[in-house]
């Protein structure tokens, strides 16, 4: 395969210029490098070719030679160059893992055998909060689905994991203090199919891997709404299901059940369940939770939430979404909330919004997310007509939603996060693209929706808004040449009839 608009990296480097030639790359290449990333690259590199390389304590013997350098003061930055030998230089042990997935981009096979594709790389990400997020409550996905996904995330250079660890249809952690919650709420998932929890150890490893790849894991709970599960293991802590018009209709339309009070839910539909705002052991209970969660996790964030509390009334809402914050703040973490909670005008300060309206903000969105920034937070962005990994590619794709757009590769490359709303750019910290799972059950399917999709996010998140290749064409072309590595890798992505996808 010839590439004809650039070399087949995604996301496109801040810099690159492309060489002539390859370097060959046999049993007898030798690495060099006291870093993790060193056996890292070596397992790559075998699941890629089925070439074991060995390593060196020579550098000079070296053809692949990996090391940080942390006089450049440039998180998350690499520099790569491959010619007669492969050098990348991180400047941390983030930047030199991101050099080595882009290493991995540019071995390629042809009738010669294996190769790496001659270049010289300076990279370094646009913006430090690169995000995804997983949907483990509306259906469950184990510890090793979840390190499949941090690793196929992480291989594209995003930095942080989303877990939705709770909603109507089930509660995913184990919770000491509440134990109920896994006992009565984690057995079934969207659509009767069977649940499951994470115990503290399942949490843990999966915290530890993301650490490994370099990506931060964001817990949510999420809160006053989307909360029936909570209800079935603690009925004093929630609210009648409040039936609104087209959670009546849709559920019809469906074919699924509404939910009751005390018994499991299994539809889709959202807006109908509210924790009690007056009850004082509402926030025993939001406290409880918080501090194990923190006590979990090293990450420096906790989402309480806030989407969809249609049936809370809004005095209410904004007295939960400013306590539930501060609740965070008091246990040393920093709140992340969907922007609907930037209504309440003393959401605690530094709260980060997460805005995932459309890139054109409808009603009250825009004024929402602003309250985050005057209060001192920022604001992830997570348009969700752009970046929602669950709305479907066609018309007639089998999974995903259509309810905030029909999403093909092109159009989820076609946004700007800056621009979406009247903030300073300053207080954009980056994106997160989500996949909600009503539609999906397995991992296989996960990824269906997931990729391609997620390397356009990627490509937003990390590659400079001007450079000369950030444009579809290009962009096509380049993630087209990811076919060979995503098939080594297991990544069952869907071949949109848009791309050009390379045989090797
Ligand atoms: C809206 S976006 C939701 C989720 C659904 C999703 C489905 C957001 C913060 N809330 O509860 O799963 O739509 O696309």
């Amino acid at each position: 395969m010839v590439f004809t608009h650039s070399l087949p990296l995604v996301p496109v480097p801040a810099s690159v210029t492309a060489g002539e030639g390859r370097m060959p790359v046999t049993a007898s290449t030798l690495v060099f490098g006291d870093s993790p990333a060193v056996a890292q690259l070596v397992e790559a590199v075998e699941r890629r070719t089925g070439i074991r390389l060995a390593t060196t304590d020579a550098a000079a013997d070296a053809g692949v030679v990996l090391g940080v350098d942390t006089a450049a003061d440039v998180p998350e930055g690499y520099t790569l160059s491959i010619a007669d030998r492969a050098v990348i230089t991180g400047a941390d042990e983030a930047g030199l893992f991101y050099g080595v997935q882009t290493l991995l981009q540019l071995l390629r096979e042809d009738d010669r055998g294996w190769g790496l594709l001659h270049a010289d790389i300076t990279d370094a990400p646009r913006f430090a909060r690169r995000g995804i997020m997983l949907d483990v409550a509306r259906h469950f996905f184990g510890v090793d689905d979840v390190k499949r996904y941090i690793d196929n995330a992480s291989a594209l250079k995003l930095n942080h994991l989303h877990l939705h660890l709770s909603d109507d249809q089930g509660w995913r952690i184990h919770i000491e203090s509440w134990p109920k919650l896994t006992e009565l709420a984690s057995t079934t998932s969207a659509n009767g199919d069977p649940g499951g929890f994470y115990t503290h150890d399942d949490y843990r490893a999966i915290v530890e891997h993301a650490a490994s790849r370099h990506m931060i894991v964001i817990p949510e709970i999420d809160l006053p709404g989307h909360t029936h599960a909570i209800g079935v293991a603690y009925p004093e802590l929630v609210e009648a299901p409040v039936l609104n018009d087209s959670l009546v209709s849709e559920s019809a339309r469906l074919g699924q059940p509404l939910p009751v009070a005390g018994e499991t839910y299994t539809g889709w539909g959202v807006g109908h369940s509210s924790v009690r705002i007056h009850e004082e052991r509402t926030y025993d209970f939001v406290r409880d939770v918080v501090r194990e969660l923190a006590a979990l996790t090293p990450g420096p964030y906790i989402h309480v939430g806030g989407d969809e509390s249609l049936g809370t009334p809004q005095a209410d809402f904004d007295l939960f979404a400013a306590r539930a914050t501060q609740i965070v703040v008091d246990a040393g973490k920093i709140p992340v909330a969907w922007h609907e909670m930037g209504s309440a005008e003393n959401i605690a300060e530094g709260t980060i919004g997460q805005y995932w309206g459309n890139t054109v903000p409808q009603g009250t969105h825009a004024e929402e997310a602003a309250r985050f920034v005057e209060r001192g937070g920022g604001l992830i962005m997570s348009a969700s007509n752009v970046s929602y990994l669950d709305m479907k590619y066609t018309e007639d794709f089998p999974l995903g939603l259509t309810w905030a757009a029909i999403i093909d590769v092109e159009s989820s490359y076609a946004w700007e996060p800056t621009a979406v709303l009247d903030v300073p750019d300053t207080a954009i910290l980056g994106i997160e693209t989500p996949l909600w799972s009503e539609t999906t059950k397995t991992m296989d399917e996960v990824e269906q929706l997931v990729f391609p999709r997620a390397a356009a996010q990627a490509e937003i998140a990390w590659s400079p808004k001007d450079a000369a290749e950030r444009t579809w064409e290009s962009f096509r072309e380049r993630v087209g040449g990811l076919a060979p590595l995503w098939q080594s890798e297991g990544v069952n992505f869907h071949a949109a009839a848009e791309i050009p996808w390379s045989e090797r």
